[in-house]
């Protein structure tokens, strides 16, 4: 699972991707700080099934914090992107191609509107984040539909001329974008290209197809950060009204320091939670703990930082992603070697037992027999679904 992180320069892109995996990629409060993209693991919440069980789990791929289990996804952060990168403004949009293998996107608006279109600070309130929206989703858009009009010619006509399957052909021709058959239908209809000839379709009818395969293929949410800022608060109503994506206002630079201060044991946070509790007064200064009191009186405002939110929305609502745990012992529900719900798996809704065996295991997609319902030890065919929480064996010919 990749999340890209997207937005202008300067909008608090890597400071998101700091706060979200605890690195320490460089932040500056000019534009084009971040050339070479800056890869790193953060982590969704979900309720652990430990506590439905009443067991003691021992993780291994993931975490579990007071039955919170924390299951890492890839987060990508990249250069900033400035109207007309399609054509070479700014550092382009060549680097997009790192987002390439994406499942969902982040974007990052400066909700203060203390930046310009290209990144540069300006007085804050000054500028328009409306403005980023509109822009950075045409951008997109134009990324893809140039990478679809490449040969688009040849590659229609040789359709139309040897009668292929044209979803078919456009779904080996975009595999590296992450967009399958499923994306292109759906993209197809959205755009009311259904029954049309592709040889014949307009600039925009391409263009209009490439903005449906954005929203599909890479669903995006936005981030309206710097929420600290006085000038956010008028932003962030007007930006929920303005788009129909989900908004989420935050402070990211706030979610950094509260990890980062957690991580040194000088306050109790998990990230995501409403609160946090200082436990080394006496290691801040009066300074900090004002700030640290008025970040309080923030997260007291929003619900939370904004950052695990954004996550888990992009996680669990945009890509509709469930949790379940294959097990090897039913009656412990542990790995072969009594490891306790070792593993949690982030999967598609509606994904059968049998294509979760085989993501679990290549070669079980081949020797699985049956499953076992940990929970009731219930047998499951192979075309059962698997649901939000299951915790699931396989019986494989193999012995698995
Ligand atoms: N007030 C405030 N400032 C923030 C917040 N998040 C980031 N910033 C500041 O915004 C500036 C830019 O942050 P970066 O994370 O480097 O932004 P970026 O989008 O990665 O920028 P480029 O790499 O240049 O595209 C820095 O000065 C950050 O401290 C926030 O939540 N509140
Ligand atoms: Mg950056």
């Amino acid at each position: 699972m990749l999340i890209g992180i997207v937005g202008k320069p300067n909008c608090g892109k890597t400071t998101f991707l700091n706060a979200a995996c605890l690195t320490t990629a460089k932040v500056a409060d000019y534009p084009f700080t971040t050339i070479e993209p800056n890869l790193g693991t953060a982590y969704v919440r979900s309720q652990c099934v430990c506590k439905e069980l009443k067991v003691q789990d021992k993780p291994k791929n993931s975490i579990c914090i007071n039955g919170v289990r924390l299951i890492p996804i890839e987060l990508l952060d990249v250069a900033g992107l400035v109207p007309g990168a399609w054509e070479g403004k700014g550092l382009g949009n060549k680097f997009l191609d790192d987002l390439r293998r994406a499942d969902a996107l982040i974007h990052v608006v400066d909700a203060s509107g203390s930046t310009d279109d290209k990144g540069n600070l300006t007085e804050p309130g000054s500028w328009d984040p409306i403005e980023d929206i509109k822009f950075l989703e045409y951008e997109i858009a134009m990324w893809i539909s140039n990478i679809l009009k490449r040969d688009w010619h040849k590659f229609t006509r040789k359709i139309e001329v040897e009668r292929l399957d044209f979803v078919d052909k456009m779904a080996q021709r975009l595999s590296g974008l992450a967009i399958n058959k499923s994306h292109i239908n759906e993209a197809l209809k959205t755009s009311k290209l259904v029954g049309t000839k592709p040889v014949k379709w307009s600039d925009e009818e391409i263009f209009n197809f490439a903005v449906a395969l954005r929203k599909i293929a890479k669903p995006m949410i936005i981030i309206a950060n710097k929420a600290d800022m006085k000038t956010a608060d008028e932003n962030i109503k007007r930006i929920k009204e303005f788009t129909k994506d989900i908004v989420v206002p935050a402070c990211v630079l706030g979610e950094f320091f509260l990890r980062k201060f957690a991580e040194d044991g000088r306050i109790n946070y998990i990230p995501g939670d409403s609160s946090f509790e200082i436990i080394k007064s006496e290691s801040f200064s009066d300074n900090e703990l004002k700030t640290l009191n008025s970040l309080q009186e923030l997260i007291d405002k929003l619900g939370s930082t904004g950052v695990q939110l954004a996550l888990d929305t992009a996680v669990f609502k945009l890509l509709d992603m469930i949790v379940a745990y294959p097990v090897h012992e039913v009656s412990n529900f542990s790995d072969a070697d009594g490891n306790v719900l070792p593993d949690a798996f982030l999967i598609p809704k509606g994904t059968p037992i049998k294509e979760f065996a085989s993501k679990v295991h290549t070669e079980l997609a081949e020797t699985f027999i049956h499953g076992i319902d940990a929970k009731t030890k219930k047998r499951l065919g192979d075309n059962y679904i698997i649901q939000d929480c299951d915790v699931v064996k396989f019986v494989s010919a193999k012995g698995h």
